[in-house]
């Protein structure tokens, strides 16, 4: 009991942040605990990295210092409390490389107030209590003796280990499944998590420094062994330009979906009809949002599991579209009406081999012809041409939109039709804003015709990533009249992918994919071979099926089942089933996340031909 009572307000620190940890674990974060092995992780984990950081006040001191205590509490509060607004936003933890993104992390600025909750204030009850009974009342500052402070030494390294050891043993690919997040903080706790992602972070440059040309061939086998069919689409495009126009936000279940009678993408459903429509190719970007985007249609590699490739990994060699479609003698342009430097793509776009980005700078931007982060997407467009029509020819060009971006913010003359009218105003103005998007490509498209280069350009127009976060698809859901469940969340997942080409007849394609595998459907329509051309993506026309689109944090789809949240479903009866099922094709998952991550932190494609 002396050993207790010689450090009682370090010990009482402890229990409190604990108490406090675990409540916001259970009620804050959606760590889907399945059994009482899981809740008991939740309970103790927090506890070892606690004690430890905590334990810096007493380690090499002499005496206890409540204030000193005081202070780390409120930054272990000011983590726990910045980690529940990130997470109530992204349903994801912060990690050290997003840290110095927060620039580019579009979204939560305008909304952080929304975020904050009257009962948030709880959060901070237990610094008062401490407070008022270690420091108002001035309690006498008690010497730390060795035996006592052992024992807390050596309790709170029991605890780390504890944690550590049972919760690889419970999931042996905890740290080879990092990118793994919710699995991880689960595991061992929300402190240590933030710890080790430190220690992550510490060693990337080591990765690149200690690569070699050896580790390049253990990717490169497994690309080659993953060799595509053939089909009759390949050279469909051949010599064409190319026009990919990314549009912000987009998922498919707006296309040929009607609010109050009005058709929310008419363009687009019309479109279609005369194109190749993928109808279930799935987002799979990261914290990168539409560089991620950018990322895997240019380099056929996933984005990383933390953090923007275009802001982290700009040095790097690439083998790119730009750089494949350079020697077929294409010129390869971006535009788009933001800052160049909005995600670093000035830097990035070079190393990537572009010739030209046409950024705000080129455009003529006005506070009557913006909204949001910039340039309204119609006059975007109208002011493009004119740049585009100049380029040499042929071109892969392409075209960023931006007005339809979270908030999603329109003035009422750029409505084209009324707002969505679920309980869920987010919901609601995001259909307003994608008809506007809409009527801005239509536009493009007029203007493309009238100026002679639709004919000769093959069209990719493709959702960049999710516009309705986890925190409002319930409203998604109201719109269709869908019930919440795994599989249709899941579903939203899915963004369009339309690619018209001229001249061809349209087919609807419903087999699965990703964006990871537009690039190769792309070349395979310019009739360009995949074989040099390293990738993880696959030609849509006969992408196996079984294969799964893999998901950053680990989780896939394929044809016979699907895995996420850590349980396994059975794709046709949408039922969980056995966790072996999944097991072959968590292997593939962690096999090329894994390969992915070596190429990029390595910066292993400057050892490939
Ligand atoms: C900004 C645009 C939007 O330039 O790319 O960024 P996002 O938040 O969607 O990644
Ligand atoms: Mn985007």
């Amino acid at each position: 009991m002396k050993l207790f009572k010689r450090l009682s307000p370090i010990w009482f620190a402890v229990i409190l942040i604990w108490i406090k940890t675990v409540i916001v674990s259970f009620i804050g974060f959606n760590l889907h605990p399945e059994n009482w092995t899981d809740i008991l992780f939740m309970i103790l984990s927090p506890i070892g990295a606690i004690m430890v950081i905590l334990g810096i006040n007493i380690y090499f001191k002499r005496k206890v210092k409540p204030a000193a205590i005081f202070a780390t509490m409120v930054i272990l509060t000011g983590i726990l409390f910045g980690d529940l607004l990130y997470y109530r936003f992204y349903t994801d933890f912060v990690t050290v490389p997003i840290l110095f993104q927060f620039k580019n992390v579009g979204g939560i600025g305008p909304s952080t107030l929304e975020l904050i909750s009257p009962w948030d204030l709880l959060l901070f009850a237990d610094l008062a209590v401490f407070w008022l009974l270690y420091i108002k009342r001035k309690s006498v500052h008690e010497q730390i003796t060795a035996k006592s402070k052992g024992f807390y030494t050596a309790v709170s390294v029991l605890f780390v280990f504890m944690t550590i050891i049972l919760g690889m043993v419970k999931v042996p690919h905890l740290f080879s499944e990092s990118y793994n997040r919710q699995q991880l903080v689960k595991h061992i706790g929300l402190y240590q998590y933030h710890l080790y992602d430190i220690g992550i972070a510490a060693s990337y440059p080591l990765n690149r420094a200690f690569a070699s040309p050896s580790d390049a061939e253990a990717s490169a086998e497994y690309v080659q062994s993953q060799e595509d069919k053939p089909s009759d689409y390949f050279g469909a495009a051949k010599g064409m330009n190319v026009v990919l126009i990314s549009m912000e936000s987009t998922q498919n279940f707006v296309i040929n979906q009607k609010v109050n009678g009005q058709e929310i993408t008419p363009f687009l459903n019309s479109l279609i009809e005369d194109s190749f429509y993928f109808s279930r190719v799935y987002d799979q970007t990261a914290q990168g949002k539409t560089s991620d985007s950018e990322f895997m249609i240019d380099t056929g590699l996933y984005p990383l599991s933390s953090g923007s490739a275009f802001v982290r990994k700009t040095e790097n060699d690439y083998r790119s579209l730009p750089h494949i479609l350079s020697d077929e003698k294409y010129y390869s342009a971006v535009f788009h009406g933001n800052d160049a430097s909005f995600w670093n793509r000035e830097a990035m776009y070079d190393s990537l081999g572009y010739n030209r980005y046409f950024s705000k700078a080129d455009y003529v931007v006005t506070e009557e012809n913006s909204v949001n982060y910039g340039i309204k997407d119609i006059p975007f467009f109208q002011q493009s041409i004119q740049h585009l029509e100049k380029l040499q020819k042929p071109f892969y060009a392409r075209f960023i939109t931006l007005t339809n971006h979270f908030p999603f913010l329109l003035e009422e003359e750029d409505q084209f039709i009324p707002e969505a009218s679920t309980s869920e105003m987010v919901v609601n103005r995001y259909v307003t804003t994608v008809r506007y998007q809409d009527e801005a490509i239509k536009t493009f498209f007029q203007d493309l015709k009238a100026s002679g280069l639709y004919e000769n350009t093959m069209f990719v127009l493709y959702g960049d990533h999710y516009g309705i976060s986890d925190k409002y698809e319930h409203g998604v859901l109201e719109l269709l009249g869908q019930e919440d469940t795994i599989v249709n969340r899941m579903q939203l997942q899915s963004v369009p992918l339309i690619i018209h080409v001229p001249g061809v007849e349209g087919k609807t394609f419903s087999n699965i994919g990703g964006e990871i595998d537009i690039r190769a459907t792309i070349l395979h329509l310019l009739g360009i071979s995949a074989e040099d051309n390293f990738s993880f993506g696959h030609n849509l026309f006969t992408r196996d099926p079984h294969h799964p689109v893999i998901f950053r944090d680990g989780s896939f789809i394929a044809k016979d089942y699907f895995y996420k949240a850590g349980k396994c479903f059975n794709s046709k009866s949408e039922e969980e089933t056995d966790i072996n099922s999944c097991e072959p094709l968590m292997d593939i998952s962690r096999k090329e996340l894994r390969l992915s991550d070596d190429i990029v932190h390595g910066d292993l494609m400057r050892f490939m031909e």
